[in-house]
């Protein structure tokens, strides 16, 4: 009745941006993601018939009731995959350098996923797992493995096609991903309201997707054939088209600071340099760069020198979702 089990967050080198149901966390278009190795959740359920409601205590804490209830939800479908009605204890933990802004709801889902189902006796294949990380969240589903991997966007009502697959592990291909954290400003809007606002209003939302399937049969090439350069061109044009459609909303919204572009024009800098460095940019304000590990001092002296710039965390391709023996 009890399992422990650790996931790691993933950024998208071709982004999930919309919904066609916000239930089932069903995408308007696919998504292509680097699960990374520094960011992870560790997560353990225990199943405990005394209970009468489900807990949650997050980094040492009680979670907020909001969460909870998130959480509980979630619960909710892992027990009726079971057939039961047991409530549990959640105690997940955060392995994100603090204050960085990057609490991952995908580690978070991906692991919950794992640990809940395997504490019921569920034995759940890497496919049914995605699917059911989705319905906690969208990005989690990708985050049931290493390296990276493709969420296909599926076409049925039911969600049943929809979870993600591995392209590749993270030994095939040593990058580093080096997330540039910005001084924590006032709450952007969420992703889910800004994906919501996007698809309902946003002129150039139909511009984006037109590019989608495009820039993902890209993104699998350059993996494939470990092409940093068009893996990079292709990640940072999907992330600036991203943002762009925040632009054309009503009312428009962005989830740039001044420092965004800054950081972006320093990372266009390195590249006419000849340094290769590609940015993204997910749903706040942070500036994530990929590179050669080769050519990582360098990125990270051009990235230290912005202004703003709180602190660098550096990342490696990471594993995938895993069951941890229990203490
Ligand atoms: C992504 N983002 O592909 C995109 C890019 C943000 C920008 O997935 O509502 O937390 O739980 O399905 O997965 C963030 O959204 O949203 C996200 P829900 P999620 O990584």
């Amino acid at each position: 009745m009890r399992a422990t089990a650790r996931a790691h967050a993933n950024i998208a080198l071709v982004k999930y941006w919309g919904k066609r149901d916000e239930a089932l966390h069903l995408p308007m278009n696919g998504s292509l993601s680097l699960t990374l190795d520094a960011l992870y959740t560790t997560t353990k359920v225990t199943f405990e018939p005394a209970l009468s409601e489900d807990r949650f205590v997050l980094d040492g804490q009680p979670a907020r009731e909001a969460d909870r209830a998130k959480v509980s939800a979630f619960l909710d479908r892992v027990r009726a995959l079971a057939n039961t009605r047991v409530r549990a204890t959640v105690e997940s933990a955060n392995h994100v350098p603090t204050a960085a802004g990057l609490a991952s709801s995908a580690s978070a889902f991906a692991a919950l996923a794992a640990a809940s189902t395997r504490a019921l006796g569920l034995s759940l294949d890497d496919e049914a797992l995605s699917r059911l990380a989705r319905v906690g969240s969208g990005s989690a589903c990708r985050s049931i493995y290493g390296g990276f991997a493709e969420w296909r966007r599926g076409a049925r009502a039911d969600g049943l096609d929809s979870f993600a697959v591995p392209l590749a592990s993270a030994e095939h291909w040593d990058l580093r991903m080096v997330v540039a954290v910005l001084e924590a400003g006032p709450k952007a809007v969420s992703s889910r309201e800004g994906m919501r606002r996007t698809v309902a209003s946003s002129v150039f939302y139909p511009g984006w997707l037109a590019g989608v399937e495009a820039d993902l049969a890209d993104a699998r090439a350059a993996i494939a054939a470990r092409d940093l350069d068009a893996l990079g061109r292709v990640a940072e044009a999907n992330a600036l088209k991203m943002h762009a459609t925040t632009l054309g909303a009503t009312p428009p919204f962005t989830y740039w600071r001044g420092q965004t572009l800054v950081l972006l024009q320093a990372v266009a800098e390195l590249r006419a340099r000849g340094v290769g460095a590609y940015a993204t940019i997910d749903a706040g304000p942070n500036v994530k760069v990929l590179c050669a590990p080769a050519d990582l001092p360098t990125v990270q002296a051009a990235l230290a020198a912005v202004s703003g710039v709180e602190r660098l965390i550096v990342c490696a391709p990471g594993p995938g979702v895993t069951l941890l023996e229990d203490a």
